[in-house]
């Protein structure tokens, strides 16, 4: 039986995706900055279904309706823009806690778009393989490469000016993302249903999309010189926007609980205590993601678990990109 399989890390946004252009092709209304994580990913195997629909399932379980949706949409755009006869399945396995705010869908969608690439044999090169995982989920873009990661967006990008590439870090960074896992639960909210409402009725979301072409340029320069502080100022500024359009939105949303806070003063704690040492970042979750160079990821995490706030840290450095496996799933 033909079948194809990749595994693809989950990757961190330092300068935030939020808000779409096009919800079809999913372009983002912004360029966004991101890192991706080792050894937390997703791994896919793509066959033919055997039956007259796609199939698919997430860590040996059938997907719900929604997710079917989803996965049923992605195959039948990819199928508009590389025709292919019949149905596939679809078999995945994560070592993510699911839709936790901790980037599932970005490693799900990377892997699945190199995996889809092997068994159509349809030989895409990075860019390209970034603009199909990108039509499943935004910030899959991102997972197809490794490490220090951009993505073009723009409020009247097209399909093919929406790609990521990798970017070179200057070595003194160093960087590692020590992971603060305040709630594993599903969030009550999509990312995507959360930010066309936000974009829809945010008075601040005009500003968010203003500031981000600075940072995004700001946070490229700033990566190549090696300076980790001003990285560090731009992502939580950047994090911050991006939830300030949220609470702003019409109902508001927010997916902060009291420990996102604590753990965000923990943070404060670090720097007074010692310098410019360490940053935070949420996502579409309550997890609070650390940035920090790898000779401070120690002092982090004694700190994390000193304070009790969290039970499960993990950490991180930079991870691979994508890449295609020879074994597969059954
Ligand atoms: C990001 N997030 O840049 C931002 C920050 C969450 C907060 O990308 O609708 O799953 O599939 O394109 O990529 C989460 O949204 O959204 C996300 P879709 P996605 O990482």
């Amino acid at each position: 039986m033909k079948r194809a399989t990749a595994y693809a890390n989950a990757n961190i946004a330092l300068i935030k995706y939020w808000g779409k252009n096009d919800s079809k092709l999913n372009t983002p209304a912004v360029s966004s900055l991101s890192m991706t994580l080792s050894d937390l990913g997703t791994l896919v195997t793509v066959s033919a279904s055997g039956s007259c629909a796609h199939s698919s399932s997430i860590d040996g379980r059938p997907c719900t309706s929604d997710e079917m949706l989803r996965v049923v949409s992605y195959l039948e755009q990819v199928r508009q823009l590389f025709p292919y006869e019949g149905f596939l399945q679809i078999l995945s396995k994560s070592s993510i806690p699911y839709a936790a705010g901790l980037a599932s869908s970005a490693s799900y969608f990377a892997a699945l778009s190199v995996a889809i690439n092997d068994y159509l044999d349809l030989r895409l090169d990075g860019r390209e393989l970034s603009k199909i995982a990108r039509i499943g989920s935004g910030s899959a873009a991102r997972s197809v490469f490794g490490g220090l990661v951009g993505l073009y967006g723009g409020l009247s990008i097209t399909h093919d000016e929406s790609y990521a590439f990798p970017i070179v870090a200057n070595d003194k960074l160093d960087l590692s993302m020590v992971l603060a896992i305040v709630s594993n639960g599903p969030k009550a909210i999509s990312s995507r249903v959360a930010m066309n409402a936000t974009k829809s009725t945010s008075p601040f979301f005009a500003a968010f999309v203003q500031a981000q072409e600075r940072d995004f340029k700001e946070a490229i320069a700033v990566i190549r010189e090696g300076s980790f502080e001003r990285l560090g100022v731009l992502m939580e500024h950047s994090t911050l926007k991006m939830h300030a359009t949220m609470w702003t939105a019409r109902p508001a949303i927010n997916y902060w609980l009291p420990t996102t806070l604590a753990v965000m003063d923990l943070v404060y704690e670090m720097r007074k205590a010692f310098g410019p040492v360490a940053y935070f970042t949420m996502d579409a979750g309550p997890n609070v993601k650390i940035l920090c160079q790898s000779e401070h990821v120690g002092m982090v995490i004694d700190k994390l678990r000193e304070s009790t706030l969290v039970s499960d840290i993990r950490s991180c450095p930079p991870g691979s990109g994508a890449q295609s496996l020879s074994g597969h799933l059954s």
